[in-house]
């Protein structure tokens, strides 16, 4: 898969140079590459943000060198039959869930458009409907100073999926959210500690009980922390033993 990130900070993206994403880059999984946006401001201070028309508090990211940075993405895109697509991180976005997360993992190529100040102008993102599918997404009901952090949060939960990125697939079973609710909890050596046991059936090897129990405890973790997503549960997804939780 082919990611690139254009920012005004291209520090903030050298987490991705670190753990199993780090690795998947080295290993040729994951071909990241993280542009500065400023060396398509063409004055002598690299301007990239200005007043916004109408008034206002703060700037607006210009749209000449959002225009000359993506034009190079475009340049070097592998030829395909696809467009690439442009994900603008902001809080007037669609919301990035794992669904999402999985639907992206499926794309050639991503392209990651971190705005800062007040956003980007908006005729970038008309513009930019020529070459690239244009999504805005956002990470959740809450501002950012600017997308950098939200696009390390989406590469990480994107490139996990990617095949080979993870060592273990199974990994990717039994998580949260993979079956629409909340991971059971777990437990580790040693099965006493601080006067506290681990659950008696979890020692027991019976694999069908502990089943039986971590399914128990997903449906009431996630009706106790997550309503919502009890009622979003396509009701074929439950089996008869889950009425009974
Ligand atoms: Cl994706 N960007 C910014 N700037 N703020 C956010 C966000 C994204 N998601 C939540 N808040």
């Amino acid at each position: 898969m082919r990611i690139d990130v254009v920012t005004i900070f291209p520090e903030y993206l050298a987490a991705l140079d670190l753990s199993l994403i780090g690795k998947a880059r080295r290993d040729g999984l994951l071909d990241l590459r993280v542009r500065d946006l400023r060396e398509h401001a063409t004055d002598r201070h690299r301007t990239v943000d200005d007043t916004p028309y109408g008034g206002g508090a703060g700037m607006v990211m210009k749209p000449e060198p959002w225009g000359a940075a993506l034009s190079a993405v475009s340049a070097s895109a592998a030829p395909s039959g696809r467009r690439p697509l442009l994900i603008v991180p902001s809080p007037a976005g669609a919301v990035f869930d794992q669904a999402m997360a999985r639907e992206l993992a499926e794309r050639e190529h991503l392209v990651f458009a971190c705005g800062r100040y007040e956003g980007i102008d908006e005729r970038v993102l008309e513009w930019a409907a020529e070459d690239f599918e244009v999504r805005p997404v956002s990470l959740g009901d809450y501002v950012l100073n600017g997308g950098e952090v939200a696009v390390l949060a989406m590469v990480e939960a994107v490139g996990r999926l990617v095949p080979g990125v993870v060592g273990n697939p199974e990994s990717l079973v039994e998580e949260s959210h993979s079956d629409g609710l909340l991971e059971y909890p777990v437990y580790t050596k040693p099965a006493s500690w601080q006067g506290r046991e681990v659950p008696e059936v979890l020692l027991g090897g019976n694999h069908g009980k502990v089943a039986r129990f971590r399914r128990n405890e997903q449906l009431r973790r996630t009706a106790a922390r997550r309503p919502d997503l009890i009622l979003a549960l396509d009701p074929s997804t439950l089996n008869r033993h889950d009425r009974d939780t």
